[in-house]
């Protein structure tokens, strides 16, 4: 059975968690923290989660698991049969990731580790997510799920990481810029939210923050 090695604040870690439980894909979590120990550097080659643990060996990068999964379980409909659906389903990915996630994430040590970001680390990080955004706002349908009408792959992701982008800006600048781009993550958040798999991996995360608080 796969293994999935993480924990269950990791947006990644959630990303791949939603996929297996939301595809009916047996899994086990094994809890392992990110490091730069040799040892964890042996499993997952920058210390980063999430990492699978499989009959061949291991496997990182949140997106080479999606599509190992896909790949591995062809009966599961990870991505959509229709080719060109799924090549819309791995760019809104790639969108979401590299185009917002990534750029949000050089302020997270500020937005929510206590700590500071340079004033030009600030600069930078507003004038990309303002122009990706813009651009994400063209490419994502919304109505209500990112590529449509129905939930697809790219939804694990957006569940995850939009939310993370929007509080950051929040909290950084003093405003959403998400929200005020008109893009409704609440909602959307909402919408999927509805699923069992999301609703799993909300209480995993909320569990995790509570027991991780100091008492
Ligand atoms: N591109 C990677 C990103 C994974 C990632 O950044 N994970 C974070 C936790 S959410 C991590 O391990 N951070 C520790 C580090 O960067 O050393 C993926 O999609 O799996």
């Amino acid at each position: 059975m796969i293994k999935l090695c993480g924990f269950s604040l990791s947006n990644y870690y959630n990303k791949v968690k939603f996929v297996l439980l939301e595809y009916g894909i047996p899994f086990e979590e094994v809890p392992v923290q990110t490091s730069q120990e040799e040892a964890m550097l042996a499993q997952s080659p920058l210390g980063k989660v999430p990492f699978i643990q499989t009959e061949h060996g291991n496997l990182c990068e949140s997106q080479a698991i999606v599509e190992y999964l896909h790949a591995r379980y062809p009966d599961k409909g990870i991505f959509s049969a229709d080719p060109w659906e799924a090549a819309k389903e791995r760019e809104m990915i790639a969108f979401v990731e590299l185009h917002l996630e990534l750029v949000a994430r050089n302020l997270y040590k500020e937005a929510f580790f206590g700590g500071k970001v340079t004033d030009a680390t600030k600069g930078r990080a507003e004038k990309l997510l303002t122009r990706h955004i813009a651009g994400f706002k063209r490419l994502a349908k919304l109505d209500p799920y990112l590529c449509g009408g129905s939930f697809s792959v790219a939804d694990a992701s957006g569940f995850v990481n939009l939310p993370l982008v929007g509080l950051t800006t929040q909290i950084v600048y003093g405003h959403d810029f998400l929200l005020e781009a008109g893009v409704d993550w609440k909602r959307y958040l909402k919408t999927v939210g509805e699923r069992p798999a999301a609703q799993r991996v909300t209480a995993d995360r909320k569990a995790y923050m509570a027991a991780s608080k100091p008492a």
